[in-house]
């Protein structure tokens, strides 16, 4: 008798999880979202209209990112060592632009939002990694052309990246987790229910299961209430075992 496969595991990521890394969410109490508009920010249009105040806001971000005071912390490292020790595939697609997931380890991840610590050229679409605060003069080392660089994070009314690959990766999982993630932002937000609709008895032997992860009770259906840094540290024992 051939051994029954291990299954393969998405993990959806959010702004909750690199909250106690120091990092802001968007739309908790005190969250970006509260100090900035949206409209200002985070769209094509604002970067037209006023491309200094979205650079400054990028750079502010970038900055406080590589400043040595953010790191990873027990959930990022947990995750990391899930890949590690799970015998199937680990995917992370995360919506957040830090690498905090890199830094602890994870190797397989989708940076659906972006990166900060990457700038793309508009002018001929490479992109590069840029630690620096990025002004409007600079110039694309691929191309040469001068003043078409923004960051590379996916704004609103944009495409999300590699959404292909994530949603192959959904219709293949066995276990698919959502952790830190308020689920307000489509295409992230409808991921569940597309994994509960298509995720029926497939190539890893069975039905696909979802648990969500929130310090909010009130976010999630399969509730592990607390701090994101508590539950994900037991997520390869006990609670994987069952999958
Ligand atoms: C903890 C914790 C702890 C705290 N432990 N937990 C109308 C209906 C449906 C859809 C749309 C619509 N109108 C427009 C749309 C589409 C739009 C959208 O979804 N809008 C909604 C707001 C309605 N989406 C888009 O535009 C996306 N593109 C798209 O759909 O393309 C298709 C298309 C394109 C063109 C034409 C046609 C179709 C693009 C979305 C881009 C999002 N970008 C941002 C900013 C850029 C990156 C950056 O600057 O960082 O990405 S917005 C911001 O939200 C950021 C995040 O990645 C994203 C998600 O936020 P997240 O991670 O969920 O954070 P929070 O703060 O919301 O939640 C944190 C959670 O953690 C909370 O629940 C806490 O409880 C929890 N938590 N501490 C555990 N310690």
């Amino acid at each position: 008798m051939t051994e029954p496969s291990p299954g393969n595991i998405v993990i959806l990521t959010g702004a909750g999880i690199s909250k106690e890394s120091g990092l802001d969410t968007f739309r908790d109490a005190g969250g970006i979202w509260s100090k900035v508009r949206i409209e200002d920010v985070a769209t094509p249009e604002a970067f037209a209209r006023d491309p200094d105040r979205v650079q400054n806001f990028y750079n502010a971000r970038r900055k406080k990112l590589a400043s040595g005071s953010i790191r990873p912390n027990r959930a990022h490292e947990a995750l990391a060592r899930l890949e590690g020790e799970w015998p199937g595939n680990v995917l992370i697609v995360t919506q957040n632009i830090d690498d905090l997931h890199e830094r602890a380890g994870s190797r397989n991840i989708i940076h659906m939002h972006g990166e900060l610590l990457k700038v793309r050229c508009q002018n001929c679409d490479a992109v590069a990694g840029w630690a620096l605060d990025l002004g409007p003069g600079e110039a694309c080392e691929g191309c040469g052309v001068p003043g078409g660089l923004r960051p590379h994070v996916v704004w609103f009314g944009e495409m999300p990246l590699q959404m292909e690959s994530i949603y192959r990766a959904l219709d293949r999982c066995r276990l698919f987790l959502s952790i830190g993630t308020s689920g307000n932002v489509y295409p992230a937000a409808g991921f569940v229910a597309h994994v509960d609709a298509n995720g029926g008895p497939n190539g890893n032997g069975g039905p696909t299961h979802t648990v969500e992860l929130n310090l909010d009770h009130r976010k999630v259906r399969v509730c592990f209430p607390g701090p994101v840094t508590e539950p994900p540290r037991n997520l390869s024992r006990p609670m994987l075992t069952r999958f």
